[in-house]
């Protein structure tokens, strides 16, 4: 792997989310093989009073890459009385919009959009009503797109964000059957392959690259060493790709790693969350045992 040898998918995999690539994510969340969404919404719904319940009230909510807040609002239903909502995104205009929207059905809590990378050190908000504990809300399987020392690294952050007396909502997708696993991410319409090779569209657009698309395909495989599905880019010739003033050369079957999807045993994670710094307080899951959002208080 020569290209971009020294940027490692953890730092790419936040790169696809962008324009077309958003749109794409969308479209994948949207297929019968990407369980993923589908799940986790199902969890929120079925166990949304169970899991106002152990986040207590008056507390300062904090959301980890809120987007649209779809999830938000199912929550928000049921919740008791946050002190204020602070919906966290990378993406300034969809962070705005959403506040608005929310504020706008929730004239009664207080909205305090922060427009930051949350792997990053940010500065929270003080709500006018004073918050009694923190709770960061980080929905979705990302927890697995980082590596194991980096997971360790970013949960130790949320939990010094959290506070004493704070928790972390968080979701965290399971081991499962490696063929489940595989069609998920190597989908029959093949959305998953354009959302990856979208991502050499946009090196192309914005660094002046003239990667060609129809020469990289879409390779994705769960890897059980690991316990996680590797997503890549496999060159199908010889060639030389300009970035900018750089030039690259690729042998056949050579790959570019664009991302990590690890997925977790229960007790692997409470392993890694305990290393952390938490205790997990609550695990909801489907009747299947696919997926699984997890409420973890700080030691
Ligand atoms: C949005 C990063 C959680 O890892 O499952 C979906 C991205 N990649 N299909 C995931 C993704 C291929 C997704 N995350």
């Amino acid at each position: 792997m020569r290209l971009l040898g020294v940027v490692t998918y953890t730092e790419i995999s936040k790169y696809f989310y962008h324009e077309r690539a958003s749109q794409l994510f969308k479209q994948i969340c949207a297929l019968d093989e990407y369980y993923l969404a589908r799940t986790e919404l199902g969890i929120m719904r079925d166990h949304a009073g169970e899991m106002a319940e152990v986040l207590g009230q008056q507390y300062l909510l904090v959301e980890y890459g809120s987007g649209s807040s779809t999830k938000m609002r199912l929550l928000l239903a049921h919740l008791r009385q946050p002190a204020a909502y602070v919906p966290i995104d990378i993406s300034r205009e969809h962070l705005l919009q959403a506040a608005l929207a929310l504020a706008a059905a929730y004239p009664d809590l207080e909205v305090l959009p922060v427009c930051a990378d949350y792997t990053t050190d940010f500065e929270l908000p003080v709500p006018t009503t004073p918050a009694a504990h923190r709770v960061v809300y980080y929905p979705g399987p990302t927890i697995g797109n980082f590596d194991r020392e980096p997971a360790l690294r970013f949960l130790r952050r949320i939990a010094q964000v959290c506070g004493p007396g704070g928790g972390l909502l968080i979701g965290v997708d399971l081991r499962k059957d490696p063929v489940k696993l595989h069609h998920a991410y190597n989908d029959w319409e093949g959305v998953t392959a354009a959302f990856n090779l979208n991502l050499l569209a946009r090196i192309n657009r914005e660094l002046g690259a003239d990667f060609r698309l129809d020469r990289f395909r879409h390779y994705a495989f769960y890897n059980p060493r690991e316990g996680g599905v590797e997503t890549h880019l496999v060159s199908l010739a010889n060639q030389i790709v300009h970035v900018g003033d750089a030039e690259f050369s690729f042998e056949i079957g050579e790959r570019i790693w664009t991302e990590s999807s690890y997925k977790y045993r229960l007790d692997e994670f409470a392993h890694l969350a305990g290393a952390a710094g938490f205790t997990v307080e609550q695990v909801l899951t489907d009747p299947q045992g696919l997926f699984s959002v997890q409420y973890l208080t700080v030691m």
